[in-house]
């Protein structure tokens, strides 16, 4: 099949301005007198979505493929899809032209697209750049999720205090997606557990689930580079088996008789704002399960229809959950396989695991998913007897290896005994995969020593390495024009194709020429945020001065207090000399924290003060300025990186998986300031040691560090600076209205400090001085700059791709 011929003037201006207003007036239903920013996006988005479309049925008109990739994310953090759309189909200019034409601003019209905030922070956007990377690649696969009514809460500054109100990006509906109402599948929650006699000694249990809820299907496009392949992100939308309970209604019970709609439709009503586990909420639970059992339907009647043969599952199918959110996929495809398609239980447990692969993206105890066996056997009676099941088998399997003591056999369960019975779902994911990964170098050695030792050591080549990566055609090309025009005047326009290519820009890293053309690139950007951030905030700020940006969820291990604490240092070290020559920074921060985390929400209300007395003084003006920006988001991200001088990634060892901020920063040309944590380490390693700044204690030292009572107090007591900054804090230096309000924060470092704060201040501060220093030579700063660019291709999504395709799902590229 192809897509129907379409009359074509051999103007691409001219025929996308017509498609624009033809939908315009036929789908939309405006005049180009009456039309609003939002009608002209939702005309143009239709009109780049008929183009995909059309490089859709090119790509579907070939043969079924031979294995397919499905992408299982409870979290796809994709933004604004229209520069995504443009740029992969080599239409940007053309847009910008035809709308031209109309007298309106592409720029206007870009910003009218609501971000599809369809995920937390790391782990979702690292699911959206996979799937534009596997498109780009031409490698066939399905991202399966969730199509939330309201997506990641808003976020606003009262006062300094966050409020959150909900996010409404269907409000006006979503032109780029397709309902497919004929790929709806039923599911169960509840009930109970019958067994038949097939034959003797057969026995088939079936579920009677007490309660049933319909997932339809409503697809994404998602077109790759040059618009040579369309995959697709199918979000399940919850719906009731009965939009009204009739009698109910006609008896007067007029609310009632919607209860039941309004019960089912809960479940992809709101993304749950917490970027580490919800355990114990079985709304989660119910969501985690519909999601993945609608795919696995999906994919498996898929699989039946092409193939006919179940058995063949894994040859044609790689399943990858992200995260322990789809983990339940082990027993559901285990009871699609026994109950719907008649295998035995040996087939199917090869099958499983034979398909399904496990992305791990914590090693944070309180975010390691469980859930208890009581609300398993409430609402998955089936599933919870499977995973007995398994967990015997596999029990017994280390009795048989002479390894039946308690502790080995208590460590490898996939129940935790030991508050009560819970599901480890880690431990689940992991039995079920055939490959388990981590996201950076440090993490997966981290997995393999802690969290997964005794699963590791029963199979050592299961958990395998890859580094996370972000796709540069939203990073570098969307988000940075100028610098990537700059690129490719400099080494040619194959970078647009091969990352690699960027190396090239090395060559000019010394260049005079080239330095000034890239510090007037960043320049430009710098002008662009500080207009935004008066708009949004009231401050001015100076594009001269050094932009350090802290951006990402506020969390007590990220350490934005670290960076606060620091900043008060600052203060107080610019107040007692005044007249010292100090470099002027601004310091930039954005990010959410989950609306239950007291201590993340407290930290942004110290930001904020901490600005507000310092952005006030006038003893400080010139030299620092403190900005909090409210609801940072992906399009927000897209405008300050490009902005940044600084790039904070000072978590503490050992606790950041990866991070993928840190490489969007890097390769946007700026400096990281950073811990040995994560992907900075293999950050350092391509950059260079001396094109990044390297502070404090590295994983094993924070263990060592964390062992010896009392080490906050030593560190503060070895530290006047970092002593004197949390006595200001402490003693409502930055809070005169409520003198005490930040004392839970200061008192838990001096007592607690489970993050290692006080023992890395000193390093940060050291280094934070050797910045200064850095930017006020601005020839060698450049330098590393442009080498930062230059040296980041290896963390492009296309890479870790390739590398999931090769290793995980052998499944070819291209
Ligand atoms: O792997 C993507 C991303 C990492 O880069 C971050 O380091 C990590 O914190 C993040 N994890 C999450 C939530 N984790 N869980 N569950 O976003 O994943």
């Amino acid at each position: 099949w192809a897509a129907p011929a379409k009359a074509t003037s051999g103007d691409p201006v001219a025929d996308l301005r017509e498609a624009i207003l033809g939908k315009l007036a036929y789908v939309i239903g405006k005049t180009p007198a009456t039309a609003r920013e939002r009608d002209w996006f939702a005309a143009t988005a239709l009109a780049l979505r008929d183009r995909i479309v059309d490089a859709c049925m090119d790509s579907s008109a070939k043969a079924i493929p031979h294995k397919r990739v499905y992408y299982l994310s409870l979290e796809f953090l994709i933004g604004r899809l229209l520069s995504d759309a443009m740029n992969n189909l080599g239409l940007v200019e053309t847009t910008r032209a035809a709308l031209k034409d109309l007298g309106v601003d592409l720029g206007d019209v870009e910003a009218a697209e609501p971000d599809a905030a369809l995920g937390n922070g790391g782990l979702g956007r690292l699911a959206a750049c996979f799937m534009e990377s596997m498109a780009s690649l031409s490698i066939p696969a399905i991202g399966y999720g969730i199509r939330y009514d309201h997506g990641l809460f808003k976020q606003s500054l009262e006062d300094g205090w966050q409020k959150e109100a909900p996010e409404t990006w269907l409000a006006e509906g979503n032109p780029w997606e397709f309902a497919r109402p004929e790929s709806t599948y039923t599911i169960g929650f509840g009930g109970h557990v019958t067994m038949s006699a097939i034959s003797e000694g057969v026995i088939r249990r079936h579920w009677q689930p007490a309660e049933t809820v319909l997932a339809v299907a409503h697809d994404v496009p998602v077109v790759g580079w040059r618009g040579k392949h369309v995959n697709t992100l199918r979000l399940w939308k919850a719906e009731a088996e009965a939009p009204v309970e009739l009698a109910r209604f006609n008896g007067g019970d007029h609310v009632g008789a919607v209860s039941a709609r309004a019960r089912a439709e809960a479940i992809s009503r709101v993304l749950y704002p917490s970027d580490s586990s919800d355990a114990g909420q079985e709304l989660r639970l119910r969501q985690e399960y519909f999601f993945t059992s609608a795919s696995l339907q999906d994919l498996v009647r898929r699989h039946v229809t092409e193939r006919g043969d179940l058995r063949t599952l894994p040859d044609h199918a790689a399943i990858q959950l992200n995260d322990t959110h789809p983990a339940i996929a082990v027993p559901e495809l285990m009871r699609l396989l026994l109950e719907d398609h008649g295998l035995v239980w040996e087939d199917a447990w090869h099958i499983t695991t034979n398909t399904l692969g496990y992305t791990n993206h914590t090693l944070l105890p309180e975010a390691l998913e469980t859930w208890s066996v009581e609300l398993m056997e409430r609402l998955l009676p089936r599933h919870m007897q499977i995973i007995y099941l398994i967990n015997w088998m596999h029990l017994e399997e280390q009795g048989r290896h002479g390894r039946a003591d308690a502790a080995h056999l208590a460590s490898v369960s996939l129940i935790d005994e030991s508050h009560g019975k819970r599901v480890r779902m880690g431990h689940l994911a992991f039995h079920g995969a055939r490959r388990v990964n981590g996201v950076s170098a440090l993490h997966t050695d981290l997995m393999r020593s802690t969290v997964f030792k005794d699963l590791h050591a029963l199979d050592t080549d299961k958990i395998v390495n890859k580094t996370n990566g972000i796709t540069f055609r939203r990073w570098l090309h969307n988000a940075n024009p100028d610098l990537t025009r700059l690129a490719v005047e400099a080494v040619g326009a194959r970078v647009l194709d091969d990352p690699e290519a960027l190396q090239g820009l090395a060559d000019y890293a010394g260049d005079a020429g080239f330095q000034a053309r890239y510090a007037a690139v960043r320049r430009s950007r710098k002008e662009a945020l500080a207009r935004i951030v008066t708009d949004r905030t009231g401050i001015s700020i100076d594009p001269s001065a050094l932009f350090d940006v802290q951006i990402k969820r506020i969390h007590e291990y990220k350490r934005q207090l670290l960076n606060v604490v620091e900043t008060v240092a600052l203060y107080q070290a610019i107040k007692a000399d005044p007249n010292r020559d100090w470099t002027p920074r601004v310091k930039i921060f954005g990010g959410k924290a989950a609306p239950s985390y007291v201590q993340a929400k407290l930290i942004i209300k110290l930001a904020c003060d901490v600005a507000k007395v310092v952005n006030d003084d006038p003893d400080v003006a010139g030299r620092l300025k403190v900005v909090f920006l409210p609801n940072y988001s992906v399009s927000l991200a897209e405008a300050i990186i490009p902005a940044a001088d600084l790039s904070e990634q000072i978590s503490t060892a050992g606790m950041e998986a990866s991070g993928t901020g840190n490489m969007k920063l890097a390769l946007n040309g700026a400096l990281t300031i950073g811990t040995l944590d994560g992907a900075n380490i293999e950050i350092r390693d391509h950059v260079g040691a001396e094109n990044i700044f390297i502070f404090g204690l590295d994983a094993a030292g924070v263990q060592a560090r964390a062992a010896e009572p009392g080490y906050p107090a030593k560190a503060i007591a070895a530290s006047p600076r970092l002593a004197a900054a949390l006595d200001l804090i402490g003693s409502g230096g930055f809070s005169p209205d409520d003198r005490s309000r930040f004392r839970p924060l200061v008192d838990d470092l001096r007592h607690n400090d489970r993050y290692l704060l006080t023992v890395d201040f000193d390093d940060y501060w050291r280094v934070q001085r050797e910045v200064d220093d850095a930017w006020n030579k601005p020839k060698a700063w450049w330098r590393s700059a442009i080498l930062n660019t230059a040296r980041m291709a290896w963390f492009s999504s296309d890479r870790s791709m390739r590398e999931y395709a090769e290793e995980i799902w052998r499944v070819r590229v291209g």
